[in-house]
Order: structure tokens, then C-alpha cells, then sequence
């Protein structure tokens, strides 16, 4: 296993409910329109990776007419830059628990470290700077590097091709279906750590399904769960990794 590539959004932190979900609602407010997303709203709203194209299906679902397109932009704009305030005045952004240890780990045992989100990038630099001490991240792939988004594999594939590594030698860590279908479909073994919104999602595909980064009350699920039964670490990456690389024929480096 050379390389590790994380996704941000619920796996190195919860930062939908009261991050993104908070600053879409005020900026529908900035933008004088009534719309405020619940949480239980927002859940079925993540379907749609990609906040810009989040509000554009929103909008015309609302029956909005004229160019939709062109105020989910403004809209999300001011999003953006909520967000940002909220990434940096680090009112409520925490990495989630064990993630910063894992890093921490992965860096000590010289693994190659990497990001691949559908967020953009305006704010996922000061998000990583803010929760990750040494900018450990070799390779930062966003929504803003690429034309397609999650599910689809080329914010994976992109960030495989900026580290020179071949999916047979990387792991992804998601926690989402889409970002399970990306990581799959780019020909890379994925670890899900559930996030709050995706708990109860089958991830049919991951190599292993933890709730958390840390040995918790619910068993890993997955052909390579066991190696998890302690907690996600740089070793137990690579147990995953060893497992289903030989279960693959592939020789693991
Ligand atoms: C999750 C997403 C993002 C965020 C909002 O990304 O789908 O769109 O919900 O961020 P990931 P933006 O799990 O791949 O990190 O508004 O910047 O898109
Ligand atoms: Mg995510």
C-alpha cells in the first residue's frame, strides 16, 4: 500500500449537518429567499454531490423560472464564502474522532497521503490547514479540478495520476454510497467510516464498513473487516490492503 486518499466531507469530518447545511441556509437568507433546509430535508438532498448542482435541482423543484442555473452560482457563491467563515473561525469544524491520529500514523509509517473531495477548493485548503498540523497531504483533488463529480471516478482518478500510483496500490476511505461508487469505480479498495447521515447504508462494495476510527461497540462488517477490530490505523490499512490484494492475485507493494 503506497498511498492512503481520503475524502472530506463526513470522513475527515462532520461537516454537513451543522457546517454546510447552515451556510446554504444563510445564504438562501442573503439571497432573499424563503428556503431553509432541515436536517432531515438535507439528508435526502445529499444525493446530489456537489452543492452548486445541489441548489440548481432544488431551485427548479421549486418552480423557479428563468435561468436557475446562473442563481444556484450566485447562491452557491455566497455559500462558499459563509462556509469559509465558518471553516476559519473554527466555530464548530472538528476533525472527527481518531482521524487526526490516524493521519498522524499513516505519515509516520511514510505512507503517501491524499484528498479527493467534490467540494471546492476555496474552502477544503483553509478545512485541511485548519485540522491537519504539516499540510500532510501530498495531493488535494476538489470539485473545482474536475468535470465530472462523485460517483464518478475521475476526482479519484485524478488525484491516482498526480500521486503516479495505480489503484492496486492505494486505499480510499469514504463515507458516503457516492464516494463509495467513485473510489469503486476507479479501480481502488475502499474502507467506508460511516458518517451520520449514511449509518444505516449497506456500502456494498467496500472491502470493510467501520461506524468510527476508533474500536467501537459495533464489529467492522466486510470480506477485510477484521483487520479493523482495533481501531483504523496505518496498520490496519495495510492488513486491509494486504487482504485484498491476495484475495485479488494482485502482489501486494
Ligand atoms: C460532499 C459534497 C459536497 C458538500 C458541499 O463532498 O457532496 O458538495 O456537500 O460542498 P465529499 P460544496 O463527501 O466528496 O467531500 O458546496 O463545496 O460542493
Ligand atoms: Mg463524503
Amino acid at each position: 500500500m503506497e498511498a492512503v486518499i481520503f475524502d472530506v466531507d463526513g470522513t475527515l469530518a462532520e461537516t454537513e449537518r451543522d457546517g454546510h447545511r447552515l451556510a446554504f441556509n444563510q445564504a438562501f437568507e442573503r439571497h432573499g429567499l424563503p428556503y431553509r433546509w432541515s436536517e432531515e430535508e438535507y439528508a435526502g438532498l445529499l444525493a446530489t454531490t456537489g452543492g452548486r448542482g445541489r441548489l440548481a435541482g432544488y431551485l427548479a423543484g421549486q418552480g423557479h423560472d428563468g435561468d436557475v442555473d446562473t442563481l444556484a452560482g450566485a447562491i452557491h457563491r455566497t455559500k462558499t464564502e459563509l462556509f469559509v467563515e465558518w471553516v476559519v473561525s473554527g466555530a464548530g469544524v472538528q476533525a472527527r474522532d481518531g482521524a487526526v491520529e490516524l493521519v498522524e500514523d499513516l505519515v509516520a509509517a511514510r505512507v503517501r497521503l491524499a484528498v479527493a473531495t467534490t467540494g471546492r477548493r476555496r474552502w477544503v485548503e483553509p478545512l485541511l490547514d485548519r485540522l491537519f498540523a504539516g499540510r500532510p497531504f501530498e495531493v488535494v483533488v476538489t470539485g473545482d479540478d474536475v468535470k465530472k463529480l462523485k460517483p464518478d471516478p475521475e476526482l479519484y482518478a485524478t488525484a491516482l495520476d498526480r500521486l503516479g500510483v495505480a489503484a492496486a496500490s492505494a486505499l480510499a476511505i469514504e463515507d458516503s454510497p457516492p464516494g463509495l461508487a467513485a473510489a469503486v469505480a476507479a479501480g481502488i479498495a475502499c474502507v467506508v467510516v460511516a458518517s451520520e447521515y449514511n449509518r444505516g447504508e449497506p456500502f456494498s462494495g467496500a472491502v470493510a464498513v467501520v461506524q468510527g476510527y476508533r474500536s467501537g461497540v459495533e464489529p467492522p462488517r466486510g470480506r477485510a473487516g477484521a483487520c479493523l477490530a482495533g481501531g483504523v490505523t496505518a496498520a490496519a490499512l495495510r492488513c486491509v490492503h494486504t487482504s485484498v490484494s491476495v484475495a485479488v492475485g494482485e502482489v501486494p507493494r
